[in-house]
C-alpha cells in the first residue's frame, strides 16, 4: 500500500483499559489548542464511517457467534486500513498533526500479548497495511490490570474485550512494555497509577519536547 511522505506529526495514546486514554486525549487537546497548532483527535478501532462499523462489531458482546482470535485481529487491521487511507493520510499530508487514541501497538499488545497470536503474523499485516507509516511518539500510560480495570469498571456496562479476565489485560500490559523497550525512541512510557494532575504533568513533558516549547 502507497503512503507517500506526509508532513504531519503523527501522535499515539497507549495502554489498557481504564489507565486515563481518554482522559489523556482530552489534556492533549486543550494543549495543542493553547499552543495554536492545527491537530485532529480520533481513535481505534474506528475513525472514520466504515472503521466505526467495524468496531460496533469487535466491541459488542456477542453471545450467539464468538470472535475468533484470527478475525478479530483482521478486522482491527480493516478498520486501521480505512483509517489510515481516508483520515490519518489525508490529514499528515496537509501537516495536521494527527492524536491517536490506540494505534498499531494495541494490536501487538492485545491480538500478540492478549490473544497469543504469533507476532510474525502481526508484522506481516502491520507491514501490508501501513507500508512506512508509523508513529513520531507514542505515550504509554502504564499502570497494573488491576487498578486500569476497577477505573474502567466505575463507568458501567463492559464491551465484548473489557469482559476479559484479568491475567489476559496483564499479558497486554506486559506485551507493550516490551514494545517500548524495544523502541525507546518512539514510546514515553508514563506512570499512569500517578494522580491525574502528576499524569498531566508528565504528558505536559513530553508535548514540550514534541512541539518545541521547552524553556
Ligand atoms: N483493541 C484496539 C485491540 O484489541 N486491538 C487493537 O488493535 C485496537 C486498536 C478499544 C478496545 O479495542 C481493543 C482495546 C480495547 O479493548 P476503547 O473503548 O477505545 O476500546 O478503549 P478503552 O481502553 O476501553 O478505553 P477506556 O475508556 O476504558 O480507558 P481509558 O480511555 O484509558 O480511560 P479513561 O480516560 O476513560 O479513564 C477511566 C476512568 O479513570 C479515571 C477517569 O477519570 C475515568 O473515570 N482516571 C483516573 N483516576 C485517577 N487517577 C488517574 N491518573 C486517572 N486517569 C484516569
Amino acid at each position: 500500500m502507497q503512503t507517500d511522505t506526509p508532513t504531519g506529526i503523527f501522535l499515539t495514546i497507549e495502554g489498557i483499559e481504564g489507565v486515563g486514554k481518554t482522559t489523556a486525549m482530552k489534556f492533549i487537546q486543550k494543549y495543542l489548542t493553547h499552543i495554536h497548532q492545527d491537530f485532529v483527535l480520533t481513535r481505534e478501532p474506528g475513525g472514520t464511517g466504515v472503521a466505526e462499523q467495524i468496531r460496533q462489531i469487535l466491541l459488542t458482546p456477542n453471545t450467539i457467534e464468538t470472535i475468533t482470535p484470527e478475525a478479530e485481529l483482521l478486522l482491527m487491521f480493516a478498520s486501521r486500513a480505512q483509517h489510515i487511507q481516508h483520515f490519518i493520510l489525508p490529514h499528515l499530508r496537509e501537516g495536521k498533526v494527527v492524536v491517536s487514541d490506540r494505534f498499531v501497538d494495541a494490536s501487538y499488545a492485545y491480538q500478540g500479548g492478549g490473544r497469543q497470536i504469533d507476532i510474525n503474523r502481526i508484522a506481516t499485516l502491520e507491514k501490508w497495511i501501513m507500508d512506512n507509516l508509523r508513529p513520531h511518539a507514542t505515550i504509554l500510560l502504564d499502570a497494573p490490570a488491576a487498578l486500569g480495570m476497577a477505573r474502567a469498571k466505575n463507568r458501567g456496562s463492559q464491551d465484548r474485550i473489557e469482559q476479559e479476565k484479568i491475567d489476559f489485560f496483564e499479558r497486554v500490559r506486559a506485551a507493550y512494555l516490551v514494545r517500548a523497550e524495544n523502541d525507546k525512541q518512539r514510546f514515553y512510557v508514563l506512570d499512569a497509577t500517578q494522580p491525574l494532575n502528576v499524569v498531566h504533568a508528565q504528558i505536559k513533558t513530553v508535548l514540550d519536547k514534541l512541539f518545541g516549547m521547552t524553556r
